[in-house]
């Protein structure tokens, strides 16, 4: 991957307002600490002082363990989370093999840092982040959220993390941004399921600009209170409860704002049973099953099923996304 480096261009050309304010928040705070001499914060950067919309800078995102300030969410469901074991021990993610218990087991040689995000194509600002310094600014909260896979299992987890919107908006997407593409880190090194070719790699998603800045749709950080366990998309996943699981992706590297609909990874292997909306519909089936019920996690081999909600239960907020459209024929 190109990085861009500090001296090919200014950092107030290529950063979000807010992260180049930290910078300089940052060379100043060396500069007080005794880290870099007063000359070389003066020649870089404007002196300032301190303002009440300064606030001091938040300790450096932990790589594991727990997570401290995370607010809880008003809106969260109020029913009793999946087992932690059950979430963190039974997963899809190809990368690390098609089984389920398959990431658990293999994504340890996943490396979250250092971890770069690269924001591409129809916004004002774009250029490779640093993973901490895009997250600093962005208060986390705890939302319990149901998960849906297209597969017809489900779970309830506690997220950590932050709207997607309040993280795009910081990039200035222009008016030709229409979707908003992500992108999944391929490494075949950290990754023995790439070598496979079960999906066209890198894991790819996509959604409209609307269902992008959506508040439900959340960037994840964490789960039950600590930092995203690997084989659940550390450091950096997608979250969007309304849509079945694979929307969801994981481990993302990069996020391109596009004018027209861009490719996603379940529809490229298999269009006629992976839609670009994938919202969860008890009317519509899967071709090769019903997807009127679903089995949630930790129930057992002999579980009963539960009827599956409209849009997972989410319809309130976000029916009104698709008013209009064809939800038999844009599944
Ligand atoms: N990069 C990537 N992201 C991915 C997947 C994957 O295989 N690769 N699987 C998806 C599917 S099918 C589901 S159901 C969810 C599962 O998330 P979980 O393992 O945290 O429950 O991740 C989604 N994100
Ligand atoms: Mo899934």
């Amino acid at each position: 991957m190109l990085i861009k480096q500090p001296n090919d261009i200014k950092s107030s050309e290529i950063t979000p307002e807010p992260i180049y304010r930290q910078r300089r928040e940052f060379v100043q705070a060396a500069i007080a600490l005794g880290l870099l001499p007063a000359a070389i914060g003066r020649t870089q950067e404007p002196r300032q002082v301190a303002t009440e919309d300064s606030p001091a800078r938040k300790p450096p995102f932990p790589e594991n363990g727990k997570l401290a300030d995370v607010a809880p969410w008003p809106g969260s469901l109020d029913v009793k989370p999946s087992a932690f074991e059950d979430v963190t021990g039974y997963n899809n993610f190809y990368e690390f093999g098609t089984g389920k218990t398959d990431p658990a087991r293999n994504a340890h040689t996943l490396v979250t840092r250092p971890w770069t995000v690269t924001v591409d194509g129809e916004a004002e600002h774009t250029g490779t982040f640093d993973f901490d310094d895009l997250i600093r600014p962005h208060p986390l909260e705890e939302r319990i959220y149901r998960l849906r896979c297209v597969e017809a299992w489900s779970a309830v987890v506690p997220w950590v993390g932050f709207p997607l919107g309040d993280l795009l908006q910081r990039f200035k997407p222009t008016s030709r941004a229409k979707y908003v593409q992500f992108f999944t880190l391929n490494d075949p090194e950290q990754m023995p399921g790439v070598r496979y070719r079960v999906l066209q790699w890198p894991y790819r998603e996509g959604l409209t600009i609307a269902e992008a800045m959506h508040p439900l749709t959340l960037l994840v950080v964490g789960l039950y209170g600590q930092v995203l366990p690997n084989q659940n998309g550390a450091p950096l996943r997608l979250v969007v409860p309304w849509k079945y699981g694979f929307k969801s992706i994981k481990s993302i590297v990069g996020i391109r704002f596009t004018e027209t609909r861009p490719a996603t990874s379940w529809n490229m292997a298999i269009a006629g049973e992976y839609g670009f909306y994938s919202n969860v519909n008890p009317n519509v089936d899967h071709p090769r099953w019903s997807q009127a019920t679903e089995r949630p996690l930790g129930g057992g081999l002999f579980s009963s099923r539960v009827p599956t909600l409209m849009f997972n239960g989410y319809a309130e907020e976000v029916a009104h996304l698709y008013t209009g459209l064809d939800l038999v024929a844009n599944y």
